[in-house]
């Protein structure tokens, strides 16, 4: 919206400079005026001061001359100065300006618009003096099929010019008089109702209508024309059409013609609708036609509908119907449903079980050979040889069951189906569908172990708890995982509850081990049954005899070590302890343990043995070189005597002391005892004559002398804490009267016994034969003597058997006892 001040600055600008935008001026003229002439019209605003100039009239460019319009110069007035037609022109446009003899413009131009008002002088008039028609029969009526046209020169959108159409007569006036009916305004010229009803009995002619138009609208008066109308009745040809079978993907040209409506009434147009819309359209001569070529699988039937409609789209008669069936060609193969997730199968499923039922579809016409699928089985081929296949397929059903040849669990097997359309002839489309099938594991294996039998396996009784005594491993061969997962348990041998199981739940692995103390006195070996059995429920037949392992346990008996009675010995003796004496016993600290054999480990010196059973320690040999105040360390080992593995040891501490003040050695004369050589089985026996008789008892310890050659020819065996055996060390011993050193100690004492023994030859019985003679002289020394020796041994001879003869009657009282009775000798 313009503000209200713009339009007051509009109203001072247009007073401000008024000789330079002067308004335009209208004045209407009345057509035809039948007044005087000049009539005038309108004052000019002529400026007064300017009245010096003279007045110009001009027209526009196409108006030849200012006729029929004037000035009047003393006025100031327009005038006309004939009467106008307002037909011939409607409107003049002039200009009026003020100017100087020289052509200045003192004043204009001012626009005049001079409107010539209409008078109602025109006629109206027809197009046509006779219209012709034709009209069909079954035109619904208040259809238009003749449309009147009609003109008035009068000014337009006036009364003068708005024309009014009405029937005057129909001839004849059969069957009814009012056959049709007129839209009095637009001249449309259509059947009546009633007209329609009792067409089809006015075949005889043409009708002809007398019709009239007249303007000034629905006045009375006014000017009118007529004209006549004259309207033939023709057949009905819209009848319907029969079905068209089109086939498709057609090659022909296209358009195509393909049916043909046909309106018998005039002024037709035709109009087509397709359902659903379609490739189809239709001429001006209601000829059908298809534009392009049809896919049955796209669109199998169209509904056309055919319209005939006069110039105002209406339809004449009810609409044609054709069906277009598009017929079908076999231009689609069979195609496979989309490919879907993996079928599976339980394996060991029966032969016969449905796998899948594969459905190839064609979109040709359903229930024709182009869409009639059988299947044909392309993988997996039958093996080779073998009696039944892994798949059966039904050809028509397109049904996949389970064949003979049993199938594994874990394999994945790819279908191949080759679907082929025509039901298989030649010449069918074909395409190939797969399908996967999956054959799943069902739990039909039970665990079994790898070995049966474990071990033997030694254990030492001593073994701590949770020792892991073995472990067994058992497969299962199905593939799922949870139909893998085991149980273990000892089904037998473990009673006391020594043995367990630890195992991790998906492994195959299980440990065997000890809960409990072994005890060999209890059980020396252990039979103990494991189980495996799978978590899950086992399909099928049960375990076998895999299922079971047993593992033989020995227990090994564990002996203790040795223990002496003492962890270190100690001895204290004089250096001059002569070899042979007894220092101390080594002894086991249990009296009742095992037997034990003793040694010495480092007696570097020598100095010192030990008995290898009873464990007593003696001095080898003199101690030379030790010196008093030294000691002397060895090392005591103590073996196990029936298991060397076992040992113990500890040290012996010998301190050598001061000597004591030389004993006077004793060479008390022991009473002559005899032994007979070669060797017997006996010997004398030797007591320990103590000098010293205040020291009474206590253990004496006995050595032969230190001479090698008594070393050599004797052997002392210590009997017990007094008495000693002496026997003949070698087998021969030189018969005669030897002096046997023997030094007995005691405490740290010490003295010499000289025990005589008389050896001789033996007799039958094993005893001394008595030929005791000084035969000290070699018989090579007597052979020099020669013959003087004979002769004395002749004479020896008797002596001798004299002498034997009382020797023996007065030793056989004295010896005989001393062979197996103990002899003290004299000191
Ligand atoms: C098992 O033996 C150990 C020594 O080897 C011993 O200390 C433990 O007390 C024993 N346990 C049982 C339950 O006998
Ligand atoms: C013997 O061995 C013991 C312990 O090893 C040691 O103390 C001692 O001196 C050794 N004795 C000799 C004579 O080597
Ligand atoms: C103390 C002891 O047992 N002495 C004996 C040692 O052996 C001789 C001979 O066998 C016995 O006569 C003693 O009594």
């Amino acid at each position: 919206m313009v503000p209200a001040w713009l339009w007051l600055l509009c109203l001072c600008v247009t007073q401000v400079f008024p000789e330079a935008q002067p308004a335009d001026l209208h004045v209407e003229v009345p057509e035809n005026y039948g007044g005087n002439f000049p009539l005038y019209l309108i004052k000019l605003p002529l400026p007064h001061e300017k009245a010096e100039g003279r007045v110009v009239l001009s027209g526009d460019s196409d108006m030849e001359a200012k006729d029929p319009f004037a000035v009047d110069p003393d006025s100031g007035f327009l005038t006309v100065t004939r009467a106008l037609d307002r037909e011939e022109q409607a409107e003049y446009q002039l200009q009026v300006t003020l100017e100087t003899e020289d052509g200045h413009v003192l004043w204009g131009p001012q626009h005049v618009i001079v409107h010539v008002k209409d008078e109602n002088d025109q006629v109206p008039r027809f197009s046509q003096t006779v219209y012709r028609a034709q009209l069909s029969q079954g035109t619904r009526p208040g259809v238009p099929f003749l449309f009147l046209e009609a003109s008035d020169g009068d000014a337009p959108g006036t009364a003068n010019s708005d024309l009014r159409f009405r029937i005057l007569n129909q001839a004849p006036a059969q069957p009814l008089p009012n056959m049709f009916q007129l839209e009095p305004q637009l001249g449309a010229l259509a059947l009546s109702p009633e007209g329609s009803t009792s067409l089809d009995h006015a075949l005889e002619g043409p009708y002809q209508l007398l019709v009239q138009v007249k303007d000034m609208g629905d006045q009375a008066s006014g000017h009118q024309a007529t004209a006549t109308i004259e309207i033939s009745i023709v057949e009905n040809t819209w009848v319907p059409l029969e079905p068209i079978h089109l086939e498709e993907n057609l090659e022909v040209l296209y358009p195509h013609y393909i049916a043909q409506a046909h309106w018998s009434g005039g002024d037709v147009r035709y109009h087509l609708d397709s359902q659903p819309p379609g490739p189809f359209k239709v001429d001006t001569e209601g000829k059908l036609y298809v534009t392009r070529e049809l896919d049955r699988e796209a669109q199998a039937e169209f509904v056309l509908q055919v319209r005939a409609q006069n110039s105002r789209g209406e339809d004449y008669t009810a609409p044609l119907e054709l069906h277009v069936v598009v017929m079908d060609e076999n231009d689609n193969g069979p195609v496979c449903l989309p490919y879907g997730p993996s079928v599976s199968i339980p394996e060991l499923s029966p032969p016969g079980t449905e796998v899948t039922r594969l459905s190839a579809e064609d979109a040709d016409a359903p229930g024709s050979p182009n869409s009639y699928v059988v299947y044909q089985l392309l993988s997996p081929e039958p093996v080779e040889g073998a009696e039944g296949r892994l798949f059966e397929l039904d050809p028509t059903s397109g049904s996949v069951t389970l064949g003979t040849t049993p199938l594994q669990a874990g394999q994945n097997i790819l279908l191949q189906v080759l679907a082929t359309d025509l039901a298989g002839a030649e010449g069918g489309l074909s395409s190939t569908c797969e399908i996967a099938v999956t054959i799943t594991d069902i739990n039909d294996h039970a665990p079994e172990f790898t070995t049966s039998q474990i071990g033997p396996i030694s254990l030492p009784e001593d073994v701590e708890p949770e020792t892991l005594v073995a472990t067994l491993m058992a497969t299962d061969a199905d593939l799922e995982p949870a139909f893998r997962l085991m149980d273990f348990a000892i089904e037998a041998g473990n009673v006391e509850g020594i043995f367990g199981l630890d195992w991790e739940p998906d492994s195959g692995h299980v440990q065997l081990r000890l809960r409990k103390n072994l005890s060999y006195e209890a059980a020396p070996h252990h039979k103990v049954v494991v189980v495996v059995q799978n978590v899950e429920e086992l399909v099928g037949p049960g375990p076998g005899p895999g299922s079971t392992a047993t593992v033989t346990v020995l227990v090994e008996r564990v002996i203790p070590p040795p223990k002496l009675d003492q962890e270190s010995y100690e001895a204290r003796i004089p250096v001059s302890t002569p070899a042979g004496s007894l220092l101390l016993t080594i002894q086991p600290s249990d009296p009742r343990s095992r037997a034990l054999r003793f040694s010495l480990v480092n007696d570097s010196e020598g100095w010192l043995s030990i008995k290898e059973f009873s464990g007593e320690v003696h001095t080898a040999k003199s101690l030379h070189g030790a010196r008093p105040g030294d000691s002397y360390t060895v090392l005591v080992e103590a073996q196990d005597a029936d298991e060397p593995g076992l040992s113990t040891s500890a040290t012996l501490v010998v301190h050598f002391l001061k000597a004591p003040p030389a004993p006077t050695p004793a060479l008390a004369l022991v009473p002559a005892r005899h032994l007979c050589t070669p060797r017997q089985d006996y010997g004398v026996l030797i007591t320990s004559e103590d000098p010293d008789l205040a020291s009474g008892h206590g253990p004496y310890s006995f050595a032969l002398g230190p001479n090698p050659t008594v070393q050599r020819d004797w052997r002392l065996q210590t009997l017990n804490g007094s008495h000693a055996y002496l026997t003949l060390a070698l087998h021969w011993v030189e018969p005669r009267e030897h002096i046997v050193p023997v030094v007995v100690s005691h405490n740290a004492r010490m003295w010499q016994l000289l025990v005589r023994v008389i050896v001789c030859r033996c007799n039958v019985e094993g005893q001394c034969m008595r030929k005791v003679g000084r035969m000290k002289g070699m018989p090579t020394k007597l052979s020099a003597v020669g013959i003087l020796v004979g002769t004395l041994a002749a004479i020896g001879f008797f002596l001798i058997l004299i002498f034997t003869h009382l020797a023996l009657a007065r030793k056989k009282d004295l010896d005989q006892p001393a062979d197996s009775v103990p002899l003290k000798p004299a000191v």
